[in-house]
């Protein structure tokens, strides 16, 4: 088929979902929307936050620390999180409600203990990618449109990230939640309207 468009569904796993580790509220109302939008897209990519135990992420990997205060690590500045998205648990799974069969792939992103990795095409030090800009590649997609969990993190980073690659991108706003730290969202919005990113 050819469609240049490809819709890229982040982290909606049940630890982002009210009873989960992270919760995001109102995390578990977008599964269906983005059921629904999905139906419009020939490409549909998944990403899963998969981190191994005693991710250098996690406040419980540092004796001295709560979650959501910051440390510095060699790549720079790391909020600290509460546990969350560990391989093979239930909270790593996706929401039971997204249908993940049309999916092409899914990525998994935040495995090495450390570095995180918030965006779906690089680790947070900006530089080790994840092979997710060549798959888009190939497959002549240039037009990126992003759902999902959470608006201010994932999502804003994988945004910032595709345009920073060249590609066409919209965030479907209504089809994201987000966590709202200390004013994130409005900084992750500004972030992403300079640099060229569309609300859909
Ligand atoms: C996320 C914090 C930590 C996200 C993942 O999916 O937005 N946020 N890991
Ligand atoms: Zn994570």
């Amino acid at each position: 088929m050819t469609d240049d468009r490809a819709l890229l569904v982040i982290d909606v796993q049940n630890d982002f979902c009210p009873g989960g580790a992270l919760a995001v509220p109102g995390g578990d109302e977008v599964p269906r929307i983005i059921n629904e939008i999905s139906r419009d897209f020939a490409h549909v990519v998944l990403t899963q936050d998969w981190h191994p135990r005693g991710h250098l992420s996690f406040a419980s990997s540092h004796p001295d620390e709560e979650p959501f205060g910051t440390i510095v690590l060699p790549y720079g500045p790391q909020i600290l999180w509460p546990d969350h998205c560990v391989q093979g648990e239930p909270g790593a799974e996706f929401h039971p409600e997204l249908d993940a069969r049309r999916a092409g792939l899914i990525v998994r992103k935040g495995h090495h203990r450390e570095v995180d990795s918030y965006s779906a095409f690089f680790e947070n030090d900006r530089s080790t990618p994840t092979g997710l800009a060549g798959y888009l590649r190939e497959r002549g997609i240039n037009r990126l449109f992003l759902a999902g969990l959470a608006t201010d993190f994932c999502v804003a980073y994988s945004a910032l990230d595709a345009r920073r690659l060249g590609f066409d991108v919209a965030v479907i706003e209504h089809a994201c939640r987000a966590i709202d730290l200390d004013g994130s969202l409005a900084v992750a919005w500004k972030q992403m309207e300079a640099a060229g990113v569309t609300r859909a």
